[in-house]
C-alpha cells in the first residue's frame, strides 16, 4: 500500500517531538507533506522553531515547516510551560536551527495542499490545538470534502480533564476551533487523554529509548524525562504520557488502539467546563456519531514500535 499523506499540525512540546519523529522514521506508511505549527504549549515562534529543532535532530532538514495562527480563534492564548518548560522543548541540549522556515502561511499551505491533490487523499494529524484546521476550513470550506481523514489528539471522557478538572488542554486553549473541526462532517478519529494515559514512559521504557545510543534516542529519552516530573507529581503515574505520538502510531498499526464511533460535542460556553468534549461513549443521545472515539491501546507494541523506528533515525 502506498504510504498515506499527511500534515503534521503541531505545538512542540517533547510529545510533539517524538510524534513527529516517529513519521520521519516511518516512510513505508508515512509520506509527510509538510509541518505546520501552531501556538498552544508554547507561544508560536517557539513551536515553529521547536518543530524545526526535531527535524534537524532527525537529518531531515528537506522537511518542509510552515507557521501558522499565533492565537486562538475567540480568546486570549493560554500556554503550558509548567508542564514542558520554558522553551516548550526542555530536557535535552540542542543546537539553535538553520533550516528554513516556509514563507507560505500554514493556512494557506493547508488550503492549497487539500485543493492541489486529488480528494480523499491527504490526512490531517493536528496534535495541538484546533486553530489552523478551524481557519483554514472557516476560510476554504469546500476542503471539508477532500480530507481523508483527522487523526488528532485532544478530548477526554473517562479521565475528564488536565488543563482544567473538565477540560483537557488542546481543545480547551481554543474550543471554537474544536467546535468547527467536530462539526466540519470529516471523518474523524481521536485519542483522549483515555488513551494517552495508557502510553507511559516508564523506567524501562525510557531506558530502551537511552540505550539507542544514538542522538535522537537520547533527546527522546531526556526529553521525557523531563516531561515525566509534572505528571509523576500530579497523577503520581509511572512516567509521562507519551499523548502524541499515539496520532502517528495509529497511522502505522491502527491494530494497537480501540474505540468506540460515537458522537463528541464541544462545550464552548460553561466558565465551569469550557473546553470539555462531551462524548456519548454510553450512547445515552440519539446525536449523530462524529468521531470514532479511542479508549484503548496496547501500551507494550505501542512503545516497542516507537523504540524500533526511532533507532531506525
Ligand atoms: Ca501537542
Amino acid at each position: 500500500m502506498a504510504p498515506r499523506q499527511i500534515i503534521i499540525d503541531t505545538d512542540p512540546g517533547q510529545d510533539d517531538a517524538v510524534a513527529i519523529l516517529l513519521a520521519l522514521a516511518s516512510p513505508e506508511e508515512i509520506d509527510l507533506l509538510g509541518i505546520t505549527a501552531v501556538a498552544g504549549n508554547v507561544p508560536l515562534s517557539l513551536t515553529t522553531r521547536n518543530a524545526r529543532i526535531i527535524c534537524e535532530l532527525a537529518g531531515k532538514r528537506e522537511t518542509r515547516i510552515f507557521a501558522g495562527c499565533d492565537r486562538p480563534l475567540a480568546h486570549s492564548l493560554v500556554t503550558a510551560e509548567h508542564v514542558h518548560g520554558k522553551t516548550g522543548l526542555d530536557g535535552p541540549d540542542l543546537p539553535e536551527p538553520t533550516m528554513p522556515v516556509q514563507e507560505q502561511h500554514a493556512v494557506d499551505f493547508i488550503i492549497d495542499t487539500l485543493r492541489s491533490r486529488p480528494a480523499g487523499t491527504v490526512t490531517l494529524c493536528p496534535i495541538g490545538p484546533l486553530t489552523n484546521i478551524a481557519t483554514a476550513l472557516q476560510r476554504a470550506p469546500d476542503i471539508a470534502a477532500r480530507v481523508q481523514e483527522i487523526v488528532l489528539m485532544g478530548g477526554a471522557y473517562f479521565e475528564v480533564g488536565n488543563i482544567t478538572p473538565a477540560a483537557e488542554f488542546n481543545i480547551y486553549v481554543d474550543p471554537e476551533a474544536a467546535e468547527i473541526v467536530f462539526g466540519s462532517g470529516i471523518p474523524l478519529t481521536v485519542m483522549p487523554l483515555d488513551v494517552t494515559h495508557q502510553a507511559l514512559v516508564t523506567g524501562a521504557r525510557n531506558t530502551a529509548f537511552r540505550s539507542l545510543e544514538t542522538p535522537v534516542g537520547t533527546a527522546v529519552a531526556q526529553m521525557t524525562d523531563f516531561f515525566e516530573r509534572f505528571d509523576k507529581a500530579k497523577y503520581g503515574s509511572d512516567g509521562a504520557p507519551l499523548h502524541d505520538p499515539c496520532v502517528t502510531a495509529y497511522l502505522i498499526r491502527p491494530e494497537l488502539f480501540s474505540g468506540r464511533h460515537i458522537n463528541v460535542e464541544i462545550e464552548t460556553q460553561s466558565p465551569l467546563t469550557r473546553g470539555m468534549t462531551v462524548a456519548d461513549w454510553w450512547g445515552v443521545t440519539d446525536r449523530t456519531p462524529n468521531a470514532l472515539f479511542m479508549g484503548g491501546v496496547e501500551a507494550d507494541g505501542f512503545f516497542n514500535l516507537l523504540t524500533e523506528r526511532l533507532a531506525r533515525l
